[in-house]
C-alpha cells in the first residue's frame, strides 16, 4: 500500500505537532522517586529481566492524587519530572483521541458509520506516552483498536473520520474502514483484523530497520487476546534470537471480547510470558502517561543501542463494550466506575491545574478547539466521495524486487 496518504488528509492537527519533540524532563527534577521505584523493580533481575516483587503497586491510578472530601484537589506532587509542555501536549493529544472517538460512537448509532467499530475510550494514555517517547520513522503497529494511534501519529482527524465513514479520502482511501487505518507517512503500519497476526508483522518490520541500519524501531501494540496466539512465541523468539529494535505493548484492558483474562489465562500477570524469552519484560501502569512514556522511552534506549525487544504490559481498561454490539453485561457498574476514577486525563488535568500550568479557561479552550477539529472531520467525512469501482485493483500486494531473498 505504498502512498496511500491522499492529498486533502495530509494536513497534520496542533496537537500531533505539538508531540512531536520529544518531551523536555525538568532541569530541577531528578526523580528521586522513580529511581528508587525502578532500582526496586529491578531488584533481582541478574539478565535484563524484571521480576516485579508487588505487581499490585501497579494497578492503575493507585498513586494519583485525588481529589479530597471538600472536591478541591489533592496539593500538587512535590517533584515533577516533565515539562510544562509535555503535559499540556500530553493533554492536548488525550482529549482529541477521547472527543473523536465519543463522536465517532454517536456517528455509529445514526448509522453514518458502518461495519465494526471498537473504541479505545479509557486507554488514551497507552498511545500518548508511547508516542512522546519515540522519534520520527520509528514505526508503529497494532490490532483493530487503531483510531487513536494515527490521531497521535499526525494523521489529521479528517483522514481518520473518513475512513470510518469508507470514504476515498480516508487514509486508507475508504478500503480499509475502522479495523484498517494504515499512514505510511506517519509511520502507521495498521490496523489489523486478525488477533495476534500483527505481532510477526511487527518482527518483520524491526527486522526491516535493523537489515537496513536506519536506527529506527518498531511498537508492536496487542491485546491481552493476542498472548496466547502461537504466531506471538514464534515472533518473540526470533526476535530475541536476532536481538530486533521492537518494543512488544500488551494493552493488558482485562477482556478479550466478553472473556476475561483470568478465565483464559493461568498467567494472569502477561508481562512474565516474555520471561520463558529472557526477554527483558515489565508491567507498567496504562492510566498514567508519565508511567508509559518512561517505560517506552527505557525500552527504546535498549532497541537503539542493539539490545533487542522489550515486551510492557499495560495495564489498562477499556471504558465501553468491546465494540458497538457489545453491552458489556460481563462486568459491575463498580468495576468501571473504579477504572473511571483513575482516568489518565483527568490526572493530567488535575497534574496541569495543581501546578498552575494552565487555568480552567485555557484547558476549556483548548477542548473547545478540539471540539472544533472534530466536527470540521465528520465535515469533511460527509462531503468526501466515496471510492471508485476501479480502485478495488488498486494497492493490491505486489513487490517484484523482495530484498530480503537473493539468489
Ligand atoms: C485469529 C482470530 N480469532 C478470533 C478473532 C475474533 N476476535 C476479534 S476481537 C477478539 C478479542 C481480542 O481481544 P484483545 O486481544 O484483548 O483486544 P481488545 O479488544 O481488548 O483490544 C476476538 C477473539 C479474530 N479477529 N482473530
Ligand atoms: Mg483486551
Amino acid at each position: 500500500m505504498a502512498d496511500t496518504k491522499v492529498k486533502a488528509a495530509s494536513t497534520k492537527t496542533a496537537a500531533a505537532k505539538a508531540s512531536a519533540p520529544k518531551l523536555a524532563k525538568a532541569a530541577a527534577a531528578p526523580a528521586a522517586n522513580g529511581k528508587a521505584k525502578s532500582a526496586a523493580k529491578r531488584k533481582g533481575a541478574d539478565n535484563g529481566v524484571v521480576t516485579v516483587a508487588q505487581p499490585d503497586s501497579l494497578l492503575p491510578g493507585t498513586d494519583r492524587p485525588t481529589a479530597n472530601a471538600s472536591g478541591k484537589p489533592a496539593p500538587a506532587q512535590p517533584q515533577l519530572k516533565y515539562s510544562k509542555e509535555a503535559y499540556l501536549s500530553w493533554y492536548e493529544q488525550m482529549q482529541l483521541m477521547r472527543k473523536f472517538e465519543e463522536k465517532a460512537g454517536q456517528l455509529y448509532g445514526q448509522q453514518k458509520i458502518k461495519g465494526f467499530c471498537h473504541l479505545y475510550i479509557g486507554q488514551e494514555a497507552c498511545v500518548a506516552g508511547q508516542v512522546s517517547a519515540l522519534e520520527k520513522g520509528d514505526k508503529y503497529i497494532t490490532a483493530y483498536r487503531d483510531h487513536a494511534h494515527p490521531l497521535a501519529l499526525g494523521t489529521s482527524p479528517n483522514a481518520v473520520m473518513a475512513e470510518l465513514y469508507a470514504k476515498a479520502t480516508g487514509c486508507s482511501k475508504g478500503k480499509g474502514g475502522s479495523m484498517h487505518m494504515f499512514d505510511k507517512e506517519v509511520g502507521f503500519m495498521g490496523g489489523h483484523g486478525i488477533v495476534g497476526g500483527q505481532v510477526p508483522m511487527g518482527a518483520g518490520i524491526a527486522f526491516a530497520e535493523k537489515y537496513n541500519k536506519t536506527g529506527k524501531l518498531c511498537i508492536c501494540s496487542m491485546g491481552d487476546g493476542a498472548v496466547r496466539q502461537g504466531a506471538l512465541h514464534e515472533a518473540f523468539n526470533m526476535a530475541m534470537l536476532w536481538k530486533l529494535p521492537v518494543i512488544f505493548v500488551i494493552e493488558n484492558n482485562g477482556y478479550a471480547m466478553g472473556t476475561s483474562v483470568a478465565r483464559t489465562s493461568n498467567v494472569t500477570d502477561l508481562y512474565k510470558i516474555g520471561l520463558s524469552y529472557d526477554m527483558p519484560s515489565e508491567p507498567v501502569n496504562g492510566m498514567r502517561v508519565e508511567d508509559v512514556h518512561e517505560a517506552v522511552a527505557r525500552a527504546a534506549e535498549r532497541a537503539r543501542a542493539g539490545e533487542g525487544p522489550t515486551l510492557l504490559e499495560f495495564k489498562t481498561y477499556r471504558y465501553k463494550g468491546h465494540s458497538m454490539s457489545d453491552p458489556a453485561k460481563y462486568r459491575t457498574k463498580e468495576e468501571l466506575e473504579d477504572y473511571r476514577h483513575r482516568d489518565a486525563i483527568e490526572g493530567v488535568r488535575h497534574t496541569i491545574l495543581t501546578n498552575s500550568f494552565a487555568t480552567e479557561e485555557s484547558l476549556a479552550a483548548i477542548d473547545e478547539r478540539i471540539k472544533a477539529a472534530v466536527q470540521a472531520s465528520v465535515d469533511f467525512a460527509e462531503n468526501s466521495p466515496y471510492p471508485t469501482p476501479n480502485e478495488l485493483y488498486k494497492d493490491v500486494y505486489v513487490q517484484a524486487d523482495y530484498p530480503y531473498i537473493h539468489d
